[in-house]
């Protein structure tokens, strides 16, 4: 451990920046070796700031070496500044003046991938939250923002492609004959949305028509060999301009946008303003490598970094306490775009289904903040589901309270009022509030509340006076450093069905509809209907109107019912979701008292009724079909015994797949079409159900079922046919698994991509020693420790793998633990990440619950970064 501790920053702190840079002027030559960065920046103190006198004090990083000060034609000499740690501090500046800084860094040495490093043969930049501070001295917080002129000096051979934010706007030579380029942004921005990218590039080039008249040219720059898997992002991307000015009216606002794409990256994508750079596995995408799920995601991606270029750049964050203002409001943005461009209820379904298994997990556990967090250690750390996930749940309620029309009001005041500035959550709400006149002043606690609230129903009816009764009453447990909890403003949209299944209408405080949304203020409240025609069945939270666990005693007839005939789609899957976790419930207890498993025929006969019934949305039927996931389960469980879970789940899996084996089969055959490969809703759902009736169907182990997938898997002519067979066989644990996966490698080892899939299905393989085969699979030649997408590949895989990770003798939680260690200097965010499954250490059953909390406490001996140290530090307070 070291000897002082990083500490954590707070909210209530927040000081306006004491000096401001309005114009940012930077030279960058690039070399192999060192790369020299020059600044001038045009700085003034800040009128609005009450530190007249302060210091000038620049935000740098240990590898940023200087060479160089001067304010104005002056060179400073050494006595007028100083380097503290990674601050440079100026004591005395004039009120106004240009500063001058020569640094030099090493972007090949660069293993953090945060600044200025080297992907392939490539420079390129990230610098969202903090990473322009390891580029060069700068004020690098978001309320600064500044007008950004780049000059990239370079060898023309080797980086024939130079690019920044902005306008190229000059081109020429030095005098040893490299190539100067220079760009210009004339939209005032923060340098986290600054961007650099030099390299031998191919490009594919296209041209919007904005709703203006104002022709953009759009360029997706991959190396050459991936130039041809560029047109469905480009597609997306032209898809993703035109709705934001059909919902939103945002139109464009450069002449040029261009996305680069690059093999080593922290995350999914960044929004820089004009120059998007993209981990290639969220850009790329052809038929025979790309699985249906991958390809909703580039286009989710493309979409997500577009809106950005409003909600985010147009208008940022204050502070970073306000990530949420542009992370949920944009997840907000890019879910309703790919429900449009889909199907709204199974985007919704898939998107509630992540939030329930992931976000309320980190909600329940230590690391669980409100949407904007009070304090942190490393601001890295807060790029959270909770952040982005329950950030878009969020602005979704309002959308609820507010209805279509007065939210699009509230968010074109909101961009109004705030173009070219940097905000808080509460300036988004005050332009929802101002622009509807609706109150959110109760509603408003959400963005700082942490944890998931409990909202618990009960009900009854009476006959004699047509009256239905709903009592409802809300808990949020605490979390870290929130002990007790206020009453949120929860809105519940709900409606009643008859015990046939018909609608119901009721009358709420004199309106009477099919449907209302019930607004729950209080600990507790209960709510009257009138003219209620006979005993209903509330169907309650339609389209999970509120991120909340939702507690109400449905019988089995009940959600049969809802499952059925309820009119909203999504609450059709909720109640099969909720009948499938009763069974496994059921099974989990009795796997672990050891006693033999016996299934009920309740769900089996809801699955049958929904294999016969042709009317209903494949996707949909697959959707229901699929159980519920190992990880949800475990979120459900307390505490969790991972073995009895996924015997649960297997056993559960079996009976269905022997009881309807001929409805499964014949599913399958239906919905496995002869068609030409198109990313669309239609064919992806015909996919999807298939191969969820081929997972089952295998599960009987006819010769049949086995040579179905053997021929799908050799005959498939797109990736989402062969890996779904291939995965099957290997979930399936069928004997021909290894031949599959082996084939599979050879097949396709040229492509890094479907190599990456194949790492991580590899590495979750259930089997006896499914560790040592991880241990070898970070030996293979197709790993990369320098490569986040492997790393994730292979330790996130394996953190799925049951036998593996959670081995009885904690041998898989050491593995994960060594790898955090080796990975803690070399890129902290990377090693921060691969914490999650150990901070559910609590949960666990007490055996594995100690070796995991043994593999925290041997993690902080160590000397951690200030990502691994906040993470592993508050899992085990
Ligand atoms: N804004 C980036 C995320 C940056 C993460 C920095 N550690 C991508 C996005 O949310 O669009
Ligand atoms: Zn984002």
């Amino acid at each position: 451990m070291k000897e002082s501790q990083p500490s954590a920053i707070y909210l209530k702190d927040y000081q306006v920046p004491p000096y401001l840079i309005d114009k940012t002027e930077l030279t960058f030559d690039l070399d192999e070796a060192t790369t020299v960065v020059t600044s001038r920046l045009h700085m003034r103190r800040n009128p609005e700031s009450t530190q007249q006198n302060a210091p000038l004090v620049l935000d740098g990083g240990e590898d940023v070496k200087l060479i160089g000060v001067a304010v104005g034609d002056c060179a400073l000499p050494a006595e007028a500044y100083r380097v503290n740690e990674d601050k440079l501090v100026i004591d005395s500046t004039p009120d106004a003046f240009v500063l001058t800084c020569e640094t030099l860094i090493e972007p090949q040495n660069n293993t953090s991938l945060e600044g200025l490093y080297r992907s392939s043969s490539m420079f390129c930049t990230q610098c969202e939250a903090e990473g322009f501070r390891h580029i060069t001295y700068y004020l690098d917080r978001p309320d600064v923002m500044s007008v950004f002129t780049t000059t990239i000096i370079a060898d023309e051979t080797r980086y024939p492609v130079m690019l920044s934010n902005g306008n190229e706007v000059e081109r020429g030579k030095t005098e040893e004959g490299k190539t100067v380029v220079v760009w210009h942004d004339p939209f005032p921005k923060p340098a986290y949305l600054f961007a650099l990218v030099a390299g031998d590039l191919a490009v594919k080039e296209d041209v919007f028509l904005t709703q203006s008249q104002r022709e953009v040219a759009l360029k997706i720059f991959t190396e050459s060999h991936n130039i041809d898997k560029v047109d469905y992002a480009m597609e997306a991307l032209k898809r993703s301009m035109r709705w934001d000015e059909e919902t939103y009216g945002r139109e464009y606002d450069l002449d040029i946008f261009m996305i680069v794409a690059v093999d080593d990256f922290n995350m999914g994508a960044m929004e820089n303003k004009g120059l998007n750079i993209f981990n290639s596995s969220c850009l790329l995408a052809s038929p025979k490598t790309t699985t249906d799920d991958n390809f909703l995601r580039v286009e989710a991606i493309v979409a997500h970094e577009y809106f950005h270029n409003w909600s985010g750049n147009r208008v940022t964050c204050r502070d970073w306490f306000q990530l949420s203002l542009k992370e949920g409001f944009t997840v907000f943005r890019d879910q309703s775009f790919s429900a449009d461009m889909h199907s709204d209820t199974v985007k919704r379904v898939e998107d509630v289904s992540f939030l329930k298994t992931a976000q309320f997990a980190e909600d329940a556990g230590p690391m669980a903040h409100p949407v904007r967090p009070a304090s942190f250690i490393e601001i890295s750390n807060f790029y959270t589901l909770t952040v982005y996930e329950k950030g878009s749940e969020i602005v979704r309620m309002i959308h609820t309270l507010l209805g279509e029309e007065k939210f699009r009001a509230g968010s074109d005041l909101y961009f109004e009022r705030h173009d070219g500035q940097a905000v808080t959550c509460d300036d988004f709400v005050a332009a929802m509030e101002d622009a509807s006149s609706i109150d959110l002043t109760q509603f408003r606690d959400w963005y700082s509340q942490a944890g998931t609230p409990i909202v618990t129903v009960t009900d009854s009816y009476d006959e004699s006076t047509k009256t239905y009764q709903l009592t409802m009453t809300q808990e949020t447990l605490p979390t870290p450093g929130q002990d007790s909890k206020v009453a949120l403003h929860i809105p519940v949209r709900m409606g009643l069905l008859s015990q046939e299944g018909d609608l119901l209408p009721s009358s709420l405080d004199g309106t009477v509809s099919d449907e209302h949304v019930l607004h729950l203020t209080d600990f507790e409240q209960t709510m009257t209907f009138e003219n209620v025609s006979s005993r209903p069945v509330p169907s309650l939270l339609r389209g999970f109107s509120a991120p909340v666990k939702l507690r109400y005693e449905y019988s089995a007839q009940d959600l049969l019912l809802l499952m059925s005939s309820d009119a909203d789609g999504f609450n059709r899957w909720s109640a099969a979701q909720q009948l499938a976790v009763n069974e496994l419930t059921q099974l989990i207890n009795q796997a672990i008292q050891g006693q033999a498993l016996s299934v009920d025929s309740t769900l089996v006969d809801g699955f049958r009724a929904l294999l016969n019934d042709g009317s209903l949305d494949p996707a949909m039927v697959a959707l229901i079909l699929a159980l519920p996931s190992q990880a949800y389960l475990s979120e459900l469980a307390n505490p969790i015994y991972p073995a009895a879970i996924k015997q649960a789940r297997q056993h559960l899996k079996k009976q269905l797949a022997n009881t309807l084996s001929e409805e499964f089969e014949r599913t399958y055959h239906e919905h496995n079409m002869a068609v030409d490969y198109q990313a669309t809703a239609e064919q992806i759902a015909h996919r999807s159900l298939k191969n969820t009736a081929l997972s089952y169907w295998v599960e009987t182990g006819t010769e049949a079922a086995i040579a179905a997938l053997t021929k799908q898997y050799e005959t498939a002519d797109n990736m989402t046919d062969q890996f779904s067979a291939l995965s099957i066989a290997v979930h399936g644990q069928l004997s021909n698994a290894g031949d599959l996966l082996a084939s599979f490698y050879q097949q396709w080892q040229n492509e890094p991509l479907v190599v990456n899939k194949w790492l991580a299905l590899s590495a979750g393989q259930e089997q006896d020693n499914a560790l040592q085969h991880v241990q070898s699979l970070m030996a293979h030649p197709a790993f990369d420790l320098k490569n986040p997408n492997k790393v994730r590949s292979v330790l996130g895989g394996f953190g799925q793998n049951v036998s593996g990770f959670h081995n009885a003798d904690g041998s898989g939680y050491r593995f994960l633990a060594d790898q955090i260690i080796l990975l803690n200097k070399r890129n902290p965010q990377i090693a921060s990440r691969l914490c999650t499954p150990l901070t559910r250490w609590k949960k666990l059953e007490p055996t594995l619950s100690a070796l995991m909390k043994a593999e925290l406490e041997r993690i902080l001996a160590e000397d951690l970064s200030k990502d691994v140290y906040e993470v592993i530090t508050k899992s085990l307070n």
